[in-house]
């Protein structure tokens, strides 16, 4: 069993609360990881995906090793057949292979390049490891997606939901760097599983995200309205998926401020970290009691937890 995207979750209330149960009693299955071990690979930086993810293996009593792979690794060649006269010193499927020698499940953070977007969809370290290693493989943030972010989402939106049938909005806002799409997407798609829930996504014109993966979801160009009663504001950035990984709008207005969320059903602020004060989000808000963000960064744990939980009890 690999963890690569919110699709291989089969039911998410299922999930949200066996995760709910894990943070009541994070020690239980200590016993269930012992003499097994976690190889994270990061291709990219991270805080939160790092420490929460080696926390939730530490609590399954797993060994953990972790590798900056884009820093201290071999530059690796991902093509068929390639010649490798060039940068690539080595290829991933020797590296996946022996990476597999060594882990009873792998992870890897590999962020999108935002240069060449069918190489970015096509997922190439993801799908390079999900062919040549011989273990499970687990996703920290592909190029598309960011399915373990989404599953810590919901499970802090379950804590904190006081509506019978909330509505979330996920909220486009400005940043100085291109950003993927991948924690939209993902939260997209978990949002498309919520049975109890209206969702609503606001972005400029132009900001679309990949309709195969927005499908019907109800878009809103109108920042104003969408916040009209919502009771969960999901802020987040990201380059333009039309024109791939381009910076085309980069309006101060559609910053989250007090004012806006005077708009909503008081609602809770949300966003995955790391954010940009006063870009993103005005201090006051994400200083404001109903911001949740380092509640949701604490989810991330349980999140973790029930992945490698599920695959360790698959593998058995
Ligand atoms: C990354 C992104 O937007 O995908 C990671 C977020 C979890 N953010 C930045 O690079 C700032
Ligand atoms: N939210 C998140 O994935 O944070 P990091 O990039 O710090 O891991």
């Amino acid at each position: 069993m690999n963890f690569i995207s919110i699709q291989n979750i089969d039911s998410l209330d299922k999930w949200v609360k066996q995760a709910l149960k894990i943070k009541k009693n994070p020690l239980k299955n200590k016993k269930l990881g012992k003499n097994k071990t976690l190889v994270m690979l990061f291709f990219n930086a991270s805080l939160r995906t790092r420490l929460s993810t080696q926390k939730a293996a530490l609590n399954l009593g797993m060994n953990v090793m972790v590798m900056n792979f884009g820093s201290e690794g071999w530059t690796l060649e991902y093509e068929d057949g390639a010649i490798m006269n060039q940068g690539a010193s080595e290829h991933i499927k020797e590296a996946a292979a022996v990476v597999s020698q060594y882990a009873d499940i792998i992870a890897i953070r590999a962020f999108a390049g935002l240069v060449d977007k069918e190489k970015d969809n096509a997922e190439m370290v993801i799908s390079g490891f999900l062919k040549h290693a011989t273990v499970p493989i687990v996703n920290m943030e592909s190029a598309t997606g960011h399915p373990m972010q989404s599953l810590a989402d919901a499970i802090t939106m379950a804590e904190h939901k006081t509506e019978h049938r909330p509505k979330v909005v996920l909220t486009w806002a400005p940043h100085p760097r291109a950003l993927p799409q991948a924690v939209p997407n993902s939260f997209v798609e978990m949002m498309q599983k919520q049975t109890e829930m209206d969702f609503v996504i606001t972005h400029p014109k132009g900001y679309e995200l990949n309709p195969e993966i927005t499908k019907d979801s109800k878009i809103e160009y109108d920042q104003n309205k969408a916040f009209e009663n919502a009771d969960f504001i999901y802020a987040k950035n990201w380059s333009n998926y039309k024109e791939y990984g381009q910076i085309t709008n980069s309006d101060p207005n559609w910053t989250v401020t007090a004012d806006k969320m005077k708009l909503t059903n008081n609602a809770k602020f949300m966003h995955c970290l790391p954010v940009r004060r006063n870009v993103i989000v005005t201090d006051e808000v994400i200083d404001s009691e109903n911001s949740i963000v380092i509640e949701q960064a604490n989810n991330r744990t349980y999140s973790a937890q029930l992945v490698l939980q599920t695959i360790l009890e698959n593998v058995k």
